[in-house]
């Protein structure tokens, strides 16, 4: 444990005007650094019983204790499914740049004697001649933010432009993996109620929140891309924004065939430090989005010193493979430099790995990309979105992290 003052090293500062404006609306939350909290971050090298981790052996055993807690405290224990099995019907659509082989993929999950049925779609570029990497995209929207057949256009989930990259692009919807909305468990709807009985063993304040319900979507559509012979699985990057960037980070913790994790303005829940309490609190998340979590995470609010980890090891948690965090710099309820300081010290379990650590004081200005060895963080100007920048961003990443791939 280390004890740290507020730490407002780094060359970023939020916009005048983006202040004065919260000022003038008198919101309630913290967005001001000065208001920041002070507090004592547990220390991601720290061992069990008092030792320090310092080889990469003693940190996969360490992980796995990490894992449990953020599995009792945070997201909640998901079931394990027995089989996957999948229904696929390809087609041709043609996104810019000319035809992309389009697989609409029904994926159902077998665990005990019940299934769950929900819909994904890949799109293969149509310049592939071996398996290509590939990104999949949780979409947290409404349909035609990541429209599959692409008659909708958006840069929320810009396709084109990943396959011309030469990746594949995938993506699954939340709402098909788990219904947004409170109640949804009750009324019979999403994973959770078709796969209860799977978890009649597990406590109820230990049972999975809809966030580890789509994470765990996300893994039953990697489950897919390995049996499909045009993905090179080894190079499967996953993606989300805010809310679905939480999932993407928690599905890369819980699932080590993503090679990589992008966590868009993912915030509280997500990348944000939680006892920072700067923006959206862990009281104001559980209230607005009891389901989200599991309920022991309801025992932290306004209690986040309390909690056994915070946000920086569900980082670590996927060392060494790479991570990236991006953040906008209007989007002060999902508090960036708590985004960035989380990755700063989660580079300790990268270090074990021989990689070199990001400083706290790091911190880069806007539009100023920081890439070190299998890490990555950016913050843009702007509100709370994913940009075309973004994704550009986001495949210069993995350009860097899995080579030029392509040809
Ligand atoms: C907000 C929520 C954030 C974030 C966001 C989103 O209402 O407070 O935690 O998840 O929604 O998903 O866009």
């Amino acid at each position: 444990m280390s004890e740290l003052q507020r730490e407002v090293g780094g060359e970023w500062r939020p916009a005048a005007a983006c202040l004065a404006s919260l000022q003038a609306k008198g919101v309630a939350w913290r967005y001001r650094e000065e208001d920041a909290a002070s507090y004592i971050l547990p220390d991601v090298l720290a061992g069990e019983e008092g030792g320090r981790i310092d080889t990469p052996a003693a940190w996969e055993a360490r992980r796995l204790h990490i894992l449990k807690l953020f599995e009792r405290n945070v997201y909640g224990v998901a079931p394990v499914c027995d089989r996957t099995t999948f229904s696929v019907t390809e087609g041709e659509i043609a996104p810019g740049g000319g035809p992309a082989n389009a697989r609409r993929v029904e994926i159902t999950c077998h665990a005990g004697a019940d299934a769950y049925r929900f819909e994904a779609t890949v799109l293969i570029p149509p310049s592939a001649r071996k398996p290509v990497p590939a990104f999949l995209f949780i979409n947290n929207r409404e349909p035609e933010a990541a429209d599959p057949s692409r008659r909708v256009r958006k840069d929320f989930w810009s396709a084109e432009a990943i396959l011309a990259r030469g990746y594949a692009a995938a993506v699954v919807r939340t709402d098909d993996i788990e219904p947004d909305r409170a109640g949804a468990l009750q009324e019979g709807q999403g994973v959770r109620a078709a796969l209860a009985d799977a978890m009649t063993q597990t406590l109820p304040a230990e049972r999975w929140g809809a966030l580890a319900a789509w994470a765990w979507g996300a893994s039953r559509v990697m489950d897919y891309l390995q049996t499909d012979a045009a993905i090179d699985a080894g190079r499967v990057a996953i993606v989300g924004h805010s809310r679905g960037g939480k999932a993407a980070l928690w599905a890369a913790a819980t699932d080590a065939r993503f090679a990589i994790a992008i966590s868009n303005e993912s915030g509280r829940g997500g990348a944000g430090i939680s006892r920072r309490r700067m923006g959206e609190t862990v009281k104001v998340i559980n209230d607005r989005f009891p389901y989200w979590f599991c309920e022991n995470f309801w025992r932290f609010n306004d209690c986040e010193d309390a909690l056994p980890i915070d946000q920086h090891q569900l980082l670590a948690l996927i060392a060494p493979r790479a991570v990236y965090v991006a953040s906008a710099g209007d989007d002060l309820w999902a508090d960036p430099r708590g985004e960035f300081l989380a990755l700063a010290h989660a580079s300790a379990a990268y270090a074990l790995h021989g990689h070199s650590r990001i400083d706290p004081s790091e911190m880069p200005p806007l539009d100023r990309p920081l890439v070190r060895g299998p890490m990555g963080y950016h913050i843009r100007p702007g509100e709370h979105d994913v940009k075309r920048g973004d994704w550009n961003r986001f495949m210069d990443f993995a350009d860097v992290q899995w080579r030029a791939h392509h040809g």
